[in-house]
This record gives C-alpha cells, structure tokens and sequence, in this order.
C-alpha cells in the first residue's frame, strides 16, 4: 500500500467567485473558502504529510484545484493539459514547484486534454476517465507514459460526471466509493464496492490518506459506512469548493 509524504495546495485567490460552475450553490465565499482551506492543509498535515502552500494566483480563479493540473507518479509528475482552457495556464505555474520536488516531468500535448480529476490510481494502475475535459488522445498519451515508468493504464468512458473522482473514489484494501454511473460498472466489478446514494452523492469525492479517510463534512452515512469498514474518518468543511464543483481530492496532490 502507498504511503504519501507530500502534497502540494494553491491557496484560493479573490478571484475565485468567477470559478467554473455548475453546482448551483451560489457564489463561494472567499474569506470562508481561506479557512476551509487552512483546515484541509492541516488535515493533511495530521495524516503525515509535508505540505507546499502555493500563494494564490488571481490570473486564475479555478487554480486551487491543483490536482487537475498534473498527475503525480512515483518518482515522476505528467502535467497535463486542461480540457477547461480557461484552466491551460495553470499548468505553467505549478511547472517549477513539481520540478524543484520530483524532477522527471513529461507533458501532455495538444491534441490531447487531461485533468486529474479524471485519474484514479489503484496500486500500480491508472484509471483515466474519459469526460468533457479528458480526450482519448490524452489518455492515450498518459498510458505511453505510465508503460515507460512500468505502470498500467486503462481509458472508463464517463457520461454524467464533471470528472471520474467526482463519483468514485479508490480508498485503498480492495474498497471502493461509487456513485451514480460507477456503481455497477465492469471495470470496477474487482472491488468491494460501498454505493454512494444520490443523497450523499457529493460524498463519493472522498480521499485515502495514509489510513485515515477524509470526508467532506455533512454526509453522515458515507462517514459511518467507511468507518464500519475500519478507517478513522476525518470530516472537513468543504463548502465554498462545493460551489465551484471541488471536492477533497481536487484540493491537493498527493505523492
Ligand atoms: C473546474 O470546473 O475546473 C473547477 N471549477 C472544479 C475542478 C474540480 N476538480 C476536480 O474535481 N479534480
């Protein structure tokens, strides 16, 4: 089982009221989204990992949704290419902190799209869900890479979801979160699958650190359904990144 020791987070930045959107939540309050996001740092913190905080960037109001911007491979980064492109310029700036911290760094490049809020890794394989914002030719491009690290990949055709992690989420020991259009599905038949129901759908976005699960915060069954399975579960407050369409995992990366 892996072992994360480090992340790296972008504070949100003023700007962030102008975030892509579709949640229908009403616009994200800025000074709330700061301490939400202090309060997932050290969450992070308090599951063993070194966490980079990036200053906020106002050029781009979705950049604390680092996790979209490259896929962390051991000893290795890709930095994709945003199928938002709005969200292309992220990549740049986030450039020099994965070259500082891990060095091998390959490129997804046009025509390929990628987001990784569309990867989900299971042990030494990566699920690249194919959405509005990760084409084919990216996903292609992402498996030549993993082949030359010795990984595997694989391409799950999505319908519904902004991102793949948005309705399933790997919580490491077999177990799987899954909502929606995921549960069911044959590529996932392997796992032992706890459903997510409509009600907590939001929920499904959950993140695996080091053993401990967080959850984001009000979303009781999911809570209790993963520590019923042996995780201790840390709920944090999510809200303002809600209504940008974030969840927890979009909020770091993670190596
Ligand atoms: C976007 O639409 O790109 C942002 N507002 C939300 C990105 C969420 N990222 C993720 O699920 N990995």
């Amino acid at each position: 089982m892996i072992i994360f020791t480090r992340a790296i987070t972008r504070r949100p930045c003023e700007a962030m009221i102008d975030g892509i959107s579709t949640a229908g939540l009403g616009l994200p309050d800025y000074e709330l989204a700061c301490s939400q996001h202090a309060d997932y740092v050290a969450a992070l913190e308090s599951c063993g990992l070194i966490v980079t905080v990036l200053p906020a960037d106002q050029q781009y109001p979705d950049s604390t949704f680092v996790e979209d911007v490259a896929v962390m491979l051991p000893n290795a980064a890709i930095l994709t290419r945003p199928g938002a492109v709005s969200r292309r310029g992220e990549v740049l700036e986030i450039r020099p902190t994965l070259e500082a911290l891990v060095g091998n760094i390959s490129i997804i490049q046009s025509p390929g799209t990628l987001e990784g809020g569309d990867v989900m890794m299971v042990g030494t394989h990566f699920y690249i869900g194919l959405s509005e914002r990760t084409n084919e030719a990216g996903a292609r491009q992402m498996i030549v890479i993993l082949e030359k690290c010795g990984l595997t990949g694989s391409m799950v055709a999505l319908d519904e979801m902004l991102h793949l992690k948005s309705g399933v989420s790997y919580i490491e020991s077999d177990n799987l979160l899954a909502y929606g259009e995921f549960i069911g599905k044959p590529e996932f038949e392997q796992f032992d699958t706890l459903k997510i129901s409509e009600s907590e759908a939001y929920a499904a976005n959950s993140l695996w650190l080091n053993g401990t699960v967080l959850v984001p915060q009000g979303y009781p069954d999911t809570a209790i359904a993963i520590q019923s399975r042996g995780y201790t579960v840390m709920m944090l407050n999510v809200s303002e990144f809600q209504k940008l369409d974030g969840g927890l995992s979009c909020l770091s990366l993670r190596f």
